[in-house]
């Protein structure tokens, strides 16, 4: 059955110029695009989106760092579409990252790791209607 994920594509990727061999990467792997906005957050508005991390350490980092520039939102459909972004972006730490993983090819650190994706079904849906209005979605 086909199942919706979100994904965001972070400042370090947008500024490195790699957003749009991202996106090919993740149509090349099966996804339908049904969403996609073009964004900068505020501190506060990335603070919201990460609550979940709000008691660990990296928290300020993570949200000064998702403020820090354009980033590209989306809305990915597949099969089993959360599980396979997962296993297309790669481990969170590049370092550690399997040979063909989106990370491997344009993360830079553990930190600035290019992609985000939701990791189960309740986070991809709070997620996706942190950024996206129902109309929007296609
Ligand atoms: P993932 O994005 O692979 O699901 P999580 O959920 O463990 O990873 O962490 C959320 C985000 O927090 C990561 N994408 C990464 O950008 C950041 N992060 C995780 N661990 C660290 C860390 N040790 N130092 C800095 N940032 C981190």
């Amino acid at each position: 059955m086909s199942q919706r994920t979100f994904s965001i594509i972070k400042p370090d990727a947008v500024k490195k110029g790699h957003a749009g061999a991202i996106l090919a990467e993740i149509e090349k792997a099966g996804f339908r695009l049904v969403a996609i906005k073009k964004i900068a957050l505020t501190k506060e508005q990335a603070e919201g989106f990460y609550h979940v991390h709000a008691a660990r350490p990296f928290f300020g980092e993570l949200t000064s760092f998702m403020s820090s520039g354009t980033i590209f939102p989306m809305v990915l459909e597949k099969e089993n579409a959360i599980a396979d972004l997962r296993k297309l972006m790669g481990a969170t730490n590049p370092a550690e990252a399997a040979e063909g993983t989106i990370r491997k090819k344009f993360a830079s650190s553990i930190g600035e790791n290019a992609i985000h994706g939701s990791d189960a079904e309740d986070t991809a849906a709070f997620e996706i209607g942190y950024f996206f209005a129902g109309y929007e979605l296609k």
